[in-house]
């Protein structure tokens, strides 16, 4: 039985001064690299999308940020720009500690398709590669942290979930956006999945 730690897009815009700020997004830094040590493989996300990616609301006319719209694979909420590749605003965070990474998984890369959990792409079946990558490593057993809670932190665990991982969500390490009642909705959810929530 292996426990893997998977940090989950602890990156500039989405921490005070970002393009898209989850509100205290940076007081989860001393949690995160604190338990960093804990766990024998370590698994860090970085949303990382093309500057034309169409989960940002300016590359649909007359659309504004937060505004829901259909896509093909679904209901999908139009975000501001965020996370372009090679940005600023995609690196991680000056003061997380990235030495310990096992491995980094980029996710979103698709223009045509958003990525909120580290396992699948947003049309929920297209693999990311990670759940053959832990299992590969003997990996059972997962604890999530992270940004934002309600959006890649809540996929990436009903995902886990869903694959048969134990999964628990230390919620001290998380902060969410929490859209229209999306932390509530979140947290139900990942109960729902059998998710365990932390609350150290
Ligand atoms: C995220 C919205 C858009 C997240 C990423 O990391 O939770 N949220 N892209
Ligand atoms: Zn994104």
């Amino acid at each position: 039985m292996t426990q893997a730690l998977i940090v989950i897009d602890v990156q500039n815009d989405f921490c005070p001064g970002g393009a898209l700020a989850v509100p205290g997004g940076d007081e989860i830094l001393p949690a995160i690299n604190a338990m960093l040590p804990k766990y024998p493989v370590r698994v860090f996300t970085q949303d990382w999308h093309p500057a034309d990616h169409s989960s940002f609301a300016s590359q649909h006319g007359g659309k504004n940020p937060f505004e829901l719209t259909e896509m093909p694979y679904g209901q999908q909420v139009l975000w501001p720009d965020h996370c372009v590749q090679g940005t600023e605003g995609a690196a991680f965070h000056a003061a997380l500690q990235t030495d310990p990474a096992d491995m980094i998984l980029r996710k979103g890369f698709r223009r045509e398709i958003d990525s909120y959990s580290a396992f699948f792409e947003n049309d929920r079946t297209t693999p990311t590669g990670l759940d053959g990558y832990l299992r590969s490593r003997d990996v059972d057993s997962l604890v999530l942290a992270g940004l934002a809670t309600d959006f890649c932190v809540s996929y990436s665990a009903i995902d886990a979930a869903r694959l048969g991982f134990a999964v628990q969500v230390e919620l001290a390490a998380c902060r969410a956006i929490d859209l229209d009642g999306s932390l509530e909705t979140a947290l139900g959810g990942m109960k729902a999945a059998g998710v365990t929530l932390l609350e150290t």
